[in-house]
Formats: structure tokens, sequence, C-alpha cells
């Protein structure tokens, strides 16, 4: 019998993250899969992981700020990259870019040129509206929200549907001013 070499504790935990994000991808998908069947409109599914997205992204605020130490960002821009290379990486294991900041520097496009997200997944002719990645969009909106920022989050780019790249646009529609809670004497 060929001896089985031991593998150091990193290889297997490399496995162990592997096999977890595949497990996660693999969830995501019977989730739409399951949404399709039941709300059979493709436009009906769009809202429902955009809403899913916003009641994860306002709770998993706290855990990105907790674990992160992010301290507040000095502009939307500022805000946008720290989403692409803290929180993306924090939660989906990837990064992504900055580009196209407009003139006042409140709407700008995040580039996912990796995306675990769609690992495996082809859509059917069927599903050709389909935003699969959906919910990305609204933990976005839904995180930015409780750190007082009114978002659009549009998806402009999507690989499932032929593009070179996913591209997420995130456009500050209102910054509502954190108020200091008590009255100074
Ligand atoms: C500030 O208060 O200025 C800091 C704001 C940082 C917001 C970061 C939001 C992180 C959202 C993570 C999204 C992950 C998507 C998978």
């Amino acid at each position: 019998m060929a001896p089985v070499a031991p593998r150091s504790g990193d290889a297997i935990f490399a496995n162990v993250e592997r096999v977890n994000a595949e497990l996660f991808t693999l969830t995501y998908g019977a989730i739409v899969r399951q949404l399709l069947t039941d709300l059979e409109e493709v436009e009906e599914v769009n809202k429902q992981l955009d809403q899913m997205g916003y009641n994860i992204g306002i709770r998993l605020i706290d855990e990105f700020l907790a674990k992160s130490n992010v301290s507040r960002c000095v502009d939307f821009k500022e805000t946008a990259e720290v989403i692409a290379k803290v929180g993306f990486k924090m939660f989906l294991g990837v990064t992504a870019s900055v580009t196209n900041v407009d003139a006042d520097g409140t709407c700008c496009s995040l580039i996912l040129e990796d995306n675990p997200l769609v690992d495996f997944v082809e859509l059917p002719d069927t599903c050709q509206g389909l935003y699969y990645c959906n919910i990305l969009s609204g933990i976005i909106r839904g995180a930015l929200e409780m750190v007082s920022m009114k978002t659009e989050v549009t998806w402009l780019h999507d690989m499932l549907r032929g593009d070179d790249v996913y591209e997420l646009q995130v456009k500050l529609l209102k910054q509502v001013p954190e108020e200091y809670p008590y009255k100074d004497d």
C-alpha cells in the first residue's frame, strides 16, 4: 500500500476554506433556483435577491466594522475603495477595483473580475433577465445605509450576460449627517 504523506496544517486549512467557499456558492445557487421555482417571474427574483441582500447588509456592517477596524472615510471614493478591497475580501475572498468615479465623487463602479458566487453557474435561456448576483447589490446598499449613506446600486456589466467583467455602479443619493446624541450645556 502506498504511504499517505501527512499534510501540513496550512494545506488542511486551505482545503477546508475551499470546501466552505464551494458550499457557500452551491447554497446560494440552490436559493436562486428555489426562488425561480417559487416566484416564476425573473424580475421578482431580482427584487427578492436584492431585498435578501439588503437584510444581510444591515446586519453585516457591524461585523465588518468590528473586524476591519476601518474608521470614517474621508469621501465616497474612499468608501468605495474600502468596500472593494476590505469588504469584498472579508466576505467573498476576492477584491474589486474602483473605476469610473464621476466628477463630484458621488458615483463610481466596482469591477469584479473574479466572482465566487458564479462558480459552476450557467444560466438557461429562460433566465436571461436574471441578475444572478443581485444579493451583492442589496448587501452594499444595506451596509451603507447603516453608516448614513443612501445609495442606488446597479449592475452595469455581468459576465453571465456575456460581458467581460462584473461591474456594479454605486451612486450616493444622500448622506444623512450623524447627529451628536447629547445636548451641550
Ligand atoms: C465609514 O463610515 O465611512 C466607513 C464605511 C465603510 C463601509 C463599508 C461597507 C462594507 C460592505 C461590505 C460589502 C461586502 C459585500 C460582499
